[in-house]
């Protein structure tokens, strides 16, 4: 696993994303598609398509890592989060929740969104992890993205749902931007901002487009008020609007400059 270099975290800074192409080894990349194929078999196990448009964006499965072991030991790999701190620039990175996407074969697209306005906490340091298991191309549904937008975002979620360019409605100032495709290849990572604006094209290929994702929460975020599948009820009586979300069971720490004892440094 590779961390960014200075070149990359500068780029990251910029732009809202950064792509590391060959972020696995060809060892590390059978793994991750191993234990991604196995968590995903083991939790839809029973469920049936519910035939909606969203279950044909992705079989969506997130917190695999609380219950497979094999997938924990990927995510709360500590190179991992310092990866992400690293890019992030901040001292420490928390799970807030891994998610496998697998983009079906002819499946729909991602539409445009932001990520942190769905979530718990509010801050212009979250990121996510995106390692893509299959080549993402073009072909595909590889991710697109408008660069620098993470700076004028604001904290409102739009659905990722039929509406493919309703962010565009929130964002009209948007619209004259020229996106950018990020096709990926197998092993290779993209790391994102929580703010920056992205989305996916459809799958128009006969085979599914694997991807498994992390998105990190900076140590020291606070509770934002909007409710999440990741805040279970009981740990939500015990939080008040302003407290760090920072139940170390629930939102295991991977990475801090404290406890790894060293700066962040990637090359
Ligand atoms: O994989 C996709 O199509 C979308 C990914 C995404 O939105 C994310 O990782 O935040
Ligand atoms: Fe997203």
């Amino acid at each position: 696993m590779k961390l960014p270099n200075t070149a990359q975290v500068a780029a990251y800074r910029r732009d809202g994303f950064i792509r590391i192409p060959n972020f696995l080894d060809e060892v590390e990349l059978r793994r991750w598609r191993d234990v991604t194929d196995d968590a995903v078999r083991e939790r839809v196990a029973g469920t049936s398509d519910d035939g909606g448009f969203y279950s044909r964006v992705f079989t969506q499965c997130q917190r695999l890592a609380d219950t497979h072991a094999g997938m924990a030991e990927l995510i709360l790999d500590a190179r991992l989060g310092q990866a992400a701190a690293l890019l992030a620039g901040v001292d420490g990175v928390r799970v807030w929740h891994d998610q496998a996407l697998i983009k079906p074969h002819y499946g729909n697209p991602t539409a445009w969104h932001l990520d942190d306005p769905f979530w718990s906490f509010d801050s212009g340091d979250a990121v996510s992890v995106w390692v893509a298991l299959d080549d993402a191309t073009i072909e595909n549904g590889c991710l697109w993205y408008l660069p620098g937008t993470q700076r004028e975002a604001r904290y409102e979620s739009t659905p990722i749902g039929e509406n493919f360019g309703a962010l565009f409605d929130q964002y009209p100032q948007w619209l004259e931007r020229e996106p950018i495709a990020v096709p990926c290849p197998a092993g290779g990572a993209i790391f994102h901002n929580g703010l920056v604006a992205h989305g996916a094209g459809a799958n128009m290929t006969p085979r599914p487009r694997r991807a498994m994702t992390c998105a990190f929460m900076p140590d020291g975020a606070t509770y934002n008020g909007r409710p999440h599948d990741m805040l279970a009820p009981e740990y939500v009586a015990s939080l008040r609007i302003g407290d760090p979300i920072d139940d170390d069971r629930r939102f295991p720490l991977v990475w801090s400059r404290a406890l790894a004892g060293s700066p962040a440094a990637g090359d």
